[in-house]
Formats: C-alpha cells, sequence, structure tokens
C-alpha cells in the first residue's frame, strides 16, 4: 500500500519530477554525485570483504570464485563508476559553466542524455549481485580468461559501452561549451586551471574512448558470436586485447589525473590567497604536455609480455619522461603555495592530503617504470599500494575535497568544520597504514588478484595490519558522510562567497538560481581568477 496513496506530498512529486527531468547542468551534476558516491560506497563495501578474506590465512569467509566478483566490482566501478564520473561528470557539469560564467552547458538535453547513460551503465553494473553468473574477470577482462570464464563477460562490456557513450557525449557538450559559452572578458589566458584540465581530459575521452569500447567489443564478438580475434590458434592474438585496452586506460589515468590536479589547483589558491604559480607553465607545459605525451607510454603494463628489447627501451623512456609534465604540475602546485598564509579549512587539509598521498605515489612508480624492477614487482601488492596512492586514494581524497569545498555553493549550508577535519583525519591514518603495508607486503612476494596465500602464510602478521587500516578508512569514510548530511540539515547558512574567492562561481548567489547569472558577469581587464594580487 502506498503512502503516498495515504498522504499526497504532492511538493515532494513535483520536486522529484524537476529533478529526474532536469536539464539544468547544476543538478546534473548533483545527480552524478549521487550515482558516483553510490558506486564508492558499494565498491567501498567489496574492498572491505576482500580485506577480511585475506585478513587471515587460508579461505576465510568467501570462496575464490566470490572474491573474484568482489575484485572486479571492485576495481571496476571504483575507476568507471566513481571517480571517472565523480570528475568529468559532476565537478565538470557543476563547475565548468559557473566558473567560465556561462548560463548553462552548450547542449542542455544531451547533457541530460550523458547522465542517464551514466545511470544505465550503474544498474547493469549494479546487477552484477543478481544475476547468477556474476562476472569474474577482473576491470581489466583480459582473454583467454574472459572468453573461457562461466561468468558474464558481456555485463561489463556494456557497463563499458554505457560509460563510454555518457562520457563521448558529455565531452562533446563541454568542449563546445568551454569553446563558445564563456562571458564577455573570460579570454583563454583568464580561464581557471580546473577548466583547462577538463578541458585536457575530455580531449583524451573523445580520442580514446573508442579504442576501448572497439577491444571490449571484439571481446564480445569472440565469447559470444565466434570471431577468434584474441584466440592465437586461430591465427587472432592475445596480446592485441592488452595494448588496445591500455591504449585506452593508460590516458585514462590523466583524464583522472587532470582535473584532479585542476580542482586542487582551485583548492590552494582559494585558501593560500595567491596567483597560481608560474600560469602559462601549468597550462601548456603541465597541462598540455600530459595530452601531448599520454599515448606513447601505454606498454609500461606489457612489459612482461613478450616484446622486442627495442619497445620496451623506448616506453620505458617515454614513460619515464610523463614525470616531466606531472613534475611541472606539482612546481606549479607548490609555488602557490609559496610563502602564502594558508586557511586549512577542511577543502584545503585534504589538498595537502593529495599532494603527500600524490607524491608518494609519484616516487614508487618510478621503480616500475624501470624495466629490470618492474620484471620483480610486476602483478604483486607493491603495484597495488603504488597505484591505490597515486591515483585511487589520492583521487579520492581531491574528490572529497571538492565537495566540501563546493558544499555551501551545492546546498546553501555550511558543512562542520570539526567532523570535517575528524574525518580527514581519520582516513588520512587508514590509507597510510594501509597501502604503506601493502607495499612492504608487495616486496616481499604477495602476488596481487590471489584470494589466498598459504605459500606466503609469514605474511600474515602484515596482512592483519592492512586490514585493520581499511577498516580504519572506513571508519573515516563514514564520519565524511556523517558531515555531509549532518551539513544539510543541520548547516548554517552560507553567504555566497565564503570562501573569498575571486572565480566567477563566487560571483552568483548560493545557491545559483536557475540560469546561474541574471546578468551575465561582463569581467573587467584587471579581473583574474586568482587576482589576490601576491
Ligand atoms: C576504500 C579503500 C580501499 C581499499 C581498502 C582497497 C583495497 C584493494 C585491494 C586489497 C585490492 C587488491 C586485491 C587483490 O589484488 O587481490 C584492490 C584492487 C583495486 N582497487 Fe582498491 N581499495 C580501496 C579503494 C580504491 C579506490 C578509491 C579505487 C579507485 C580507483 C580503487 C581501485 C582499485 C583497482 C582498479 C584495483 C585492481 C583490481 C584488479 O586487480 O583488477 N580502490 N583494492
Ligand atoms: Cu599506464
Amino acid at each position: 500500500m502506498s503512502t503516498a496513496a495515504i498522504s499526497p506530498d504532492k511538493s515532494f512529486g513535483r520536486t522529484l519530477k524537476e529533478w529526474i527531468f532536469t536539464i539544468d547542468h547544476k543538478r546534473i551534476g548533483v545527480l552524478y554525485l549521487i550515482g558516483s558516491l553510490a558506486a564508492f560506497a558499494v565498491a567501498g563495501l567489496m574492498a572491505m570483504l576482500i580485506r577480511i578474506e585475506l585478513g587471515s590465512v587460508g579461505p576465510t569467509i568467501t570462496n575464490p570464485n566470490t572474491y573474484n566478483t568482489w575484485l572486479y566490482f571492485h576495481g571496476a566501478a571504483m575507476i568507471l563508476a566513481f571517480q571517472i564520473p565523480a570528475l568529468t561528470g559532476f565537478l565538470a557539469n557543476y563547475l565548468v559553466p559557473l566558473m567560465i560564467g556561462a548560463k548553462d552547458m552548450a547542449f542542455p538535453r544531451l547533457n541530460a542524455l550523458s547522465l542517464w547513460l551514466f545511470w544505465a551503465g550503474i544498474i547493469v553494473a549494479l546487477l552484477t549481485f543478481v544475476i547468477p553468473d556474476s562476472p569474474d574477470i577482473m576491470w581489466t577482462g583480459y582473454p583467454p580468461y574472459s572468453l573461457r570464464t562461466g561468468g558474464n563477460t558481456a555485463l561489463y562490456v556494456f557497463t563499458v559501452h554505457l560509460m563510454g557513450f555518457s562520457s563521448i557525449v558529455g565531452g562533446i557538450n563541454l568542449i563546445t561549451t568551454i569553446m563558445y559559452m564563456r562571458a564577455p572578458g573570460m579570454t583563454w589566458r583568464k580561464l581557471n586551471i580546473f577548466v583547462w584540465s577538463t578541458l585536457g581530459a575530455f580531449i583524451l575521452q573523445l580520442i580514446f574512448i573508442p579504442v576501448l569500447a572497439a577491444a571490449v567489443t571484439m571481446l564480445l564478438f569472440d565469447k559470444y558470436i565466434g570471431t577468434h580475434f584474441f584466440d592465437p590458434s586461430a591465427g587472432g592474438d592475445v596480446l592485441l586485447y592488452q595494448n588496445l585496452f591500455w591504449f585506452y586506460s593508460h590516458p585514462a589515468v590523466y583524464v583522472i589525473l587532470l582535473p584532479t590536479m585542476g580542482m586542487i589547483f582551485e583548492i590552494t589558491a582559494t585558501f593560500a590567497k595567491n596567483r597560481v604559480f608560474n600560469y602559462k607553465m601549468v597550462v601548456y607545459g603541465g597541462i598540455g604536455g600530459v595530452v601531448l605525451l599520454s599515448g606513447e607510454v601505454w606498454i609500461h603494463h606489457l612489459f612482461t609480455s613478450g616484446m622486442p628489447d627495442w619497445i620496451r627501451m623506448g616506453m620505458m623512456v617515454s614513460t619515464l619522461m610523463i614525470s616531466i609534465p606531472v613534475g611541472l604540475l606539482m612546481i606549479g602546485l607548490i609555488g602557490t603555495l609559496y610563502r602564502a598564509a594558508i586557511e586549512y579549512t577542511t577543502p584545503m587539509l585534504y589538498a595537502v592530503g593529495f599532494i603527500f598521498l600524490f607524491l608518494i605515489g609519484g616516487l614508487t612508480g618510478i621503480p616500475n617504470a624501470m624495466t629490470a624492477i618492474d620484471l620483480a614487482i610486476h602483478d604483486t601488492h607493491f603495484v597495488v599500494g603504488h597505484f591505490h596512492y597515486v591515483m585511487a586514494v589520492s583521487t579520492t581524497f581531491a574528490i572529497f575535497g571538492s565537495v566540501y569545498y563546493l558544499f555551501p555553493k551545492m546546498t546553501g549550508k555550511m558543512y562542520n568544520e570539526t567532523l570535517g577535519k575528524l574525518g580527514f583525519l581519520i582516513s588520512f591514518i587508514g590509507v597510510n597504514i594501509t597501502f604503506f603495508t601493502m607495499m612492504v607486503v608487495g616486496i616481499k612476494g604477495m602476488p596481487r588478484r590471489y584470494f589466498d596465500y598459504q605459500q606466503f602464510a609469514h605474511l600474515e602478521g602484515l596482512h592483519h595490519i592492512v586490514t585493520i587500516g581499511a577498516f580504519i578508512i572506513g571508519i573515516g569514510a563514514a564520519v565524511v558522510l556523517i558531515s555531509w548530511i549532518h551539513g544539510l540539515v543541520a548547516g548554517r547558512k552560507a553567504v555566497d562567497n565564503p570562501w573569498s574567492s575571486k572565480s566567477v562561481e563566487w560571483m552568483t548567489k548560493t545557491p545559483p538560481p536557475p540560469g546561474n547569472f541574471h546578468p551575465i558577469p561582463r569581467l573587467s581587464e584587471d579581473w583574474h581568477p586568482y587576482g589576490y594580487g601576491n
């Protein structure tokens, strides 16, 4: 019996309808945020289960097949359904039109289409838990296993298709918006770093997603229609898949890194009240350099597969070369902090946390790039620890920090600083315990993607520590969630520009009305998003 029939709450029904049929970029952004946080929650739960299983030697709570499904869901959902949509869906949608002084995206209806394609992807991904033959092929879907398994490889392929279409549609929309919808006076040289980095990320998406879509479609055909693209016994090539997959998925880490860095720049400049150090170097050298180099390093994921030495050497050098533009971005960040009177609000703590985690992740990436060392550590927990530092956790910190940063703008209310800082502190301690120890376990020989480690029973003590760390992260994440709910329900009213930022998104009302600016702002000659006079 529906309660609505007894007490019809018309206004709730109407608002719900308004949200579902919305073409307002801000609401679309928020709906992206909700979807990606839901994916984060479920994928995070999987991480906890994985860690309980690995907490002690021998089967602990499950069997190898279920373990594989958990790990599949954890990796695929964290990347495809949480990080990429939170950055290029939520943040790009919510912020870019506001930052460039536009009234909406260039194609608002198309925007709604990309949102609902994303949600369809989330729902297909969640079907993993209700169908009998859940996929168990990890987020990479390598053949031959993905072709021979009894698991449902098609579900993985369709999830990738939906997320990919969503991103392509969103990319076309955003690039057009940035090109044609800027407010009078918003010249290219005055674009926020976040806008530049989003532009870079979407250029990468448009170039490389079709390659991934092709690769997984070939997988689908091989498994269900009987083609032999990846079957050497019938003239196919099994490494072809790995090449196609990483041809997209390495650039994808920059699709994640660029907007992440962009937000860290925004937060840092705001709370340091400093200009962005060497803006041109950051934009052309840092963001431009990453976009340019991102397509020629993918082989580093195949270092241990058979290949001629000259390719391996070349890819080692180009991989190491990526540290140059990334280094420029870091120099820009540190320079922005230099001699600043930094205000350590919750978003700023996350930004500083990001810098620390990203540095550890970056430095532990160098040994991976050296082929001679990588042969020994490839596919161990060292690599798992490394990429969680450099991408998984650091970016999650940037996303959480950005939610706090935008919380007043989005909700019209302030979050509670004490709760916010507490959540940060617990999470920060948790991730370092977890992922540092994970790297140590890896150097001692623990392979990745193993359900059990009878042959490495002496590592059990360290595995305990990793699992305890994971639970601390879980508590931290819960405090973060509580602080958001608390802010929503009980937060005090926010003023229009609580951080005294110069950037355009804070010039409008809080929360911004439909159409954002009335009238559209005209930016003067001497205005600059980081014009703090330092
Ligand atoms: C919440 C804290 C997290 C914990 C405790 C955790 C734990 C783990 C563990 C233990 C593994 C490897 C298990 C194995 O190799 O058998 C793993 C794999 C992975 N994690 Fe996480 N993780 C967390 C957050 C994240 C986030 C935020 C991302 C976002 C990108 C992420 C992405 C991945 C990926 C891509 C894999 C590889 C899966 C595969 O091998 O196919 N994780 N995680
Ligand atoms: Cu890579």
